[in-house]
């Protein structure tokens, strides 16, 4: 019915071919590698989908610059007006494309639909940006000149995207590219090209009521050649990619090489301070929504906690109650096949490997599990026993330099570890090479202005009383450090798609020179 809905051409059941290239027209990728759709909870083939070759992403992103030189006339006001009704698009089709998010992805119903929910906001910001885009109008130091800085378009945006967030990030920066003026080419993570061809359809669906080009919202599923054959193109001035650090480095060396722009979303490593006087009614349900929710899968997921020596005890008892809770009302679960779930399966089997890697070797090298020693879930349903399930898990350590504090697994591994003071909490906290989202849990005044001051947390994320993850849109969203610096959302996200011009406009008679320079003829 999902299926349907959206107008993909697949019947439940079968694990029929896709096309996965729209560049105003649908096509079959022509690349060697084959892209495939499962669903994590059952571990089912549902689709596969042939990736673009670099010669047709070349192509595509030929339709797309077409699509872009008709769409620069249109006023930015005009754009909103076709924003709006894609956002109306959206809104109709939440349930089905929030279906679809958690049977490609894994996530629960109400968080597929809030990915859904995040773009239709977006827009709202983006419609509101149609008619306040703001450069500027400046004094200058000659007489009947001013100065003016303006924002235009781009062009073409590249938009590389991941397997956690297989719509709202994709809809970010959809959003702020179409009102800039932009034609939008995305590449999908290869593992779920089917959220994408059905987001794809719905977008071009409106375009297309408003004669405008389709290929404004072009697709390349596709693998590493696809993605390589976009990060070096030319005709793409701004690459917006999300992924992992490693990948991220790459693709921000080969944008680099040719002067292009990019826009990196990479690794977060959040970590959540709780202090002596922390509130746990807030503290307790926050770290487990950032760590369990999404089963531990978003940027923002919370992956370490500072909590203080005098409340560690009552805190950790908490949470592992909270945890055994979760195991043992069968809350781990599918969504879809089983709307009480809090937390999915996770994606491929390839996490669950990690997952379990992971943990043993934390605990061969001293790391005491506290909750989520056996991984396997109990009490699944069998059919689910295909499906990459396992159990959330809580580790304390007594070694604050404990390699799982530095580096990221993108798993629901939860790293505690007991500290003394604020500043010992934000030394630690500092001390990573990432910087995306951190969390403080306290009622005490000094210590949230200290947290929130240069003294404070460095990430680009800095929460007070509220965990790590789910950050709303109308802000800027982004991190520092090995994160990589980029922002997407609200804020001046929009400043980095577009193509700054400053003018200088002679309304005088004279040809004065700037800095008093004189230069007679
Ligand atoms: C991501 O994990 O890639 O703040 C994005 C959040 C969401 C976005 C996460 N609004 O958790």
């Amino acid at each position: 019915a999902i299926f349907d809905e959206l107008d993909l051409p697949l019947k439940a059941g079968s694990a029929s071919e896709v096309p996965g290239i729209f560049d105003g027209d649908w096509r079959r990728g022509e690349a060697d590698h084959t892209l495939k759709s499962y669903d994590p909870s059952t571990g089912r083939l549902m689709a596969t989908v042939q990736g673009a070759s670099a010669a047709q992403v070349s192509s595509a992103l030929g339709a797309a610059q077409a699509a872009f030189r008709v769409f620069r006339k249109l006023p930015a006001p005009a754009r909103g007006e076709v924003l709006k009704d894609i956002a109306d698009a959206f809104t109709l089709q939440k349930d089905a494309l929030g279906a679809l998010v958690s049977l490609e992805m894994g996530k629960i119903l109400t968080e597929g639909r809030g990915e859904v929910q995040e773009v239709i906001d977006l827009a709202a910001v983006a419609v509101g940006l149609s008619r306040t885009m703001a450069g500027s109008y400046l004094p200058s130091e000659r007489a009947g000149h001013v100065l003016m800085e303006k924002p235009n378009p781009l062009g073409i945006v590249g938009v590389v995207t991941a397997f956690n967030f297989p719509v709202a990030v994709h809809g970010w920066n959809f959003c702020m590219s179409f009102i800039c003026g932009n034609a939008t080419v995305w590449k999908p993570a290869p593992s779920t090209p089917l959220t994408a061809i059905a987001t794809t359809k719905l977008i071009a669906s409106v375009l297309k009521k408003h004669n405008l080009p389709t290929a404004l919202a072009t697709l390349v599923a596709g693998d590493v050649e696809t993605s390589k054959a976009l990060c070096e193109d030319e005709r793409v001035p701004l690459v917006s990619f999300t992924g992992s650090e490693t990948i991220g480095r790459i693709v921000a060396q080969t944008v680099a090489k040719r002067l292009g722009k990019c826009i990196l979303e990479l690794g977060g490593n959040n970590a959540v301070t709780v202090l002596s006087d922390a509130n746990l009614d807030l503290a307790i349900p926050g770290v487990v929504f950032a760590a369990v929710g999404t089963s531990g899968q978003r940027c923002t997921s919370s992956r370490r906690v500072y909590v203080h020596r005098d409340i560690a005890d009552r805190f950790l008892q908490r949470l592992v109650g909270a945890y055994e809770q979760i195991a043992s009302k069968g809350l781990i679960g599918s969504a879809v096949h089983d709307p009480k779930a809090l937390a999915g399966p996770l994606h491929s089997p390839t996490a669950v490997a990690k997952h379990k890697e992971t943990l043993a070797a934390i605990k061969s090298r001293g790391g005491r599990i506290l909750f989520g020693e056996s991984t396997a879930v109990q009490d699944l349903p069998s059919h689910l026993t295909g499906g990459n399930w396992v159990q959330p898990a809580i580790v304390l350590h007594s070694n604050s330099s404990d390699e799982a504090f530095a580096e990221e697994v993108f798993c629901p591994i939860l790293n505690v570890y007991i500290i003394s003071s604020l500043d010992e909490a934000i030394e630690l906290n500092n001390d990573v090479r990432q910087g995306l989202s951190s969390a403080l849990f306290t009622n005490d005044h000094v210590s949230i202005g200290k947290w929130l001051s240069a003294e404070g947390s460095d990430t680009g994320i800095v929460n007070v009383n509220a965990g790590t993850s789910g950050a709303e849109v109308g802000a800027g969203f982004g991190g520092n450090k090995a994160t990589g610096w980029g922002r997407e959302c609200g804020g001046t996200a929009w400043h980095a798609y577009c193509s700054w011009s400053t003018s200088v406009v002679n309304y005088s008679r004279e040809l004065p020179l700037a800095q008093g320079v004189k230069f007679h003829l």
